[in-house]
């Protein structure tokens, strides 16, 4: 047995547990009137309704022993002052040094790292400030009007995420558009309709040899001198965003159009730093560092409240109630705003690849379960699509809905229909509809037929939070994304692992190198099992060419 289940936090958060798990929320609130007031906070223009879960005063006290127990205290320090918490990969962990937007200063092996940082926010408002107002001209002298960013996990999801969900800031003058897929219909798709004498690309990679960039990256390449007939002209078209100077140079961009970022930044908490220079872009970089001044401020948040008001605790918190103790195996994240349609595809990777993780700190197996499986997409589509399971079906999947009061767009009889259903499903999951009440609702013939009353039956008592916010701004999701960083710290805390490398996803791209020596010629296979041969030779019968 693990140190962790057998910790006198864990065991008595156990033995509550065993008492309060039949417990049912409608009775709750039935009797507590101040059940909201009590389980909700309020953070700027954000409120965090945390009161329709399965819990009581009793379980949110246990889980505050369980996270001192853990010293979450310290970790949290550790991470914020540069401390080398990525053990396997020896690496600090400072993304939140990119928005410190009180410049305090941050150290790292004894040197501020904060003028660095300034230094390339400088470079990115330069430079997006000459393209946004045109004064930037391609080769042939023309005012760039589509940006190529090409970039993949965690530089491409969080960019792309985050320049669709603030959408309404964009310029219209310029259309950003995202890579990242090596099916080249991506690259394909998205060069058919764009003039290689108005279009910049990115080429984001921190590394600067990921297979699917650079492919890309090279193709994208092929397709502009096709057009331009020019070397030189590459200079007015691409940009790189690395911490690999040598790399970017070999693959024959000048460094002068190099952005840095530097080794403690990790892939996927990598928007904040140059990686974010097509958000910037998209909608200026005002609103880039109100971007960052979101996230700072909820670091600030995470940082000095007390667990008990701390929102990214109290969220991580829940799931570890749900995810260990009622064995909830999946997390759905549910925004009822159609611009953050990318929201749990970025969320997706940020707590998959982090606490997707089953050895701890010490290299022992863990004998409880550790990340769940993230999933989602905006409300209302999900209602007509997999709300069904949710509500009626065998799984326990808690929810975090979110909606802004106001909209970007002037149609406002839409915009109460959305807000009306953000709050009717949590509603709607924790009260539920017992059979008596299905009954007054059916003519007597209908009720008398057992099967259509259980079918329409729905328990209730499935948990969820909200997020209700003024406005989508840029600052507002700064801080969301934040909380949702710090969420995951604070369970990779809990369960004692590494949420800041990703050594899983390298045994399949080692494999996928030797097979693509394979697929060169049309020889048989027959060195991997029986069905991978198989599956290769076929590929060579079908494929054309
Ligand atoms: C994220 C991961 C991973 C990474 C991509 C792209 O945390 O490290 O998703 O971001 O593999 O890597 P490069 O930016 O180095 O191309």
């Amino acid at each position: 047995m693990s140190s962790l289940t057998t910790s006198k936090a864990w065991t008595a958060l156990q033995n509550h547990f065993n008492q309060v798990r039949d417990h049912s929320m409608r009775e709750a609130f039935s009797k507590d009137k101040d059940r909201y007031k009590k389980f909700s906070l309020k953070f700027n223009d954000i409120i965090f309704d945390f009161s329709k879960n399965r819990i009581t005063d009793e379980t949110l006290r246990l889980l505050i022993d369980l996270v001192n127990e853990c010293e979450l205290g310290a970790k949290i320090n550790a991470m914020f002052s540069g401390k080398i918490i990525n053990t396997t990969e020896h690496r600090a962990v400072l993304h939140t040094a990119l928005r410190n937007r009180s410049n305090y200063p941050v150290y790292f092996q004894g040197r501020d790292v904060m003028p660095d940082i300034n230094r390339v926010l400088a470079k990115m408002r330069t430079f997006s400030e000459s393209v946004r107002s045109g004064e930037w001209k391609g080769y042939s002298g023309k005012t760039i009007t589509d940006i190529v960013s090409i970039g993949i996990g965690g530089s491409g999801l969080g960019p792309k995420m985050v320049a669709t969900a603030l959408s309404p800031y964009s310029s219209s003058s310029l259309k950003v558009h995202f890579v990242s897929n090596i099916d080249q219909t991506n690259l394909v798709e998205v060069l058919q309709p764009l003039s290689a004498e108005t279009t910049l690309f990115i080429i984001a990679s921190k590394v600067f040899n990921t297979q699917e960039t650079m492919m890309n990256a090279k193709s994208a390449k092929n397709w502009f001198l096709d057009r331009a007939k020019d070397p030189q002209a590459i200079a007015k078209h691409f940009v790189a965003i690395s911490t690999h100077a040598d790399n970017v140079a070999e693959f024959g961009i000048d460094t002068e159009n190099m952005f840095e970022f530097w080794d403690w930044v990790g892939g996927r908490y990598s928007l904040w730093s140059a990686v974010g220079l097509s958000i910037a872009l998209s909608i200026g970089m005002d609103n880039f560092e109100a971007l960052l001044q979101g996230a700072h401020e909820a670091d600030l948040h995470f940082r000095n409240t007390p667990f008990e008001y701390n929102i990214p605790v109290v969220m991580a918190l829940l799931g570890i109630w749900y995810n260990n103790f009622f064995e909830a195996d999946s997390h759905a994240v549910i925004p009822y705003n159609q611009s953050m349609i990318h929201l749990s595809d970025y969320l997706q990777q940020l707590d998959m690849e982090s606490n997707g993780k089953s050895v701890t700190l010490k290299g022992e197996r863990v004998d409880y379960s550790t990340g769940p499986i993230i999933w989602g997409q905006p409300g209302t589509n999900g209602q007509h699509a997999f709300f069904q399971l949710i509500h009626q079906g065998t799984k326990l999947i808690p929810c975090d809905f979110m909606v802004a009061a106001n909209s970007h767009y002037p149609l406002p009889e839409h915009h109460d229909i959305l807000v009306s259903n953000f709050l009717a499903q949590p509603e709607a999951l924790m009260n539920g509809i017992t059979a008596d009440e299905v009954k007054m609702q059916l003519t007597p013939e209908q009720q008398a037929n057992p099967v259509l009353v259980a079918s329409k039956v729905f328990e209730g008592n499935k948990p969820s939070s909200s997020f209700l916010f003024k406005k989508l701004t840029p600052k507002t999701l700064g801080s969301l994304l934040a909380f949702y960083e710090h969420k995951i710290f604070v369970q990779g805390v809990i369960w004692d692992i590494n949420s800041f490398d990703q050594m899983g996803v390298e045994l399949g791209k080692v494999l996928a190198r030797v097979i693509l020596k394979e697929l060169k010629n049309n020889d048989e296979i027959s060195s991997h099992d029986c069905s991978t041969n198989a599956l290769i030779n076929a590929y060579k019968q079908f494929r054309e060419s």
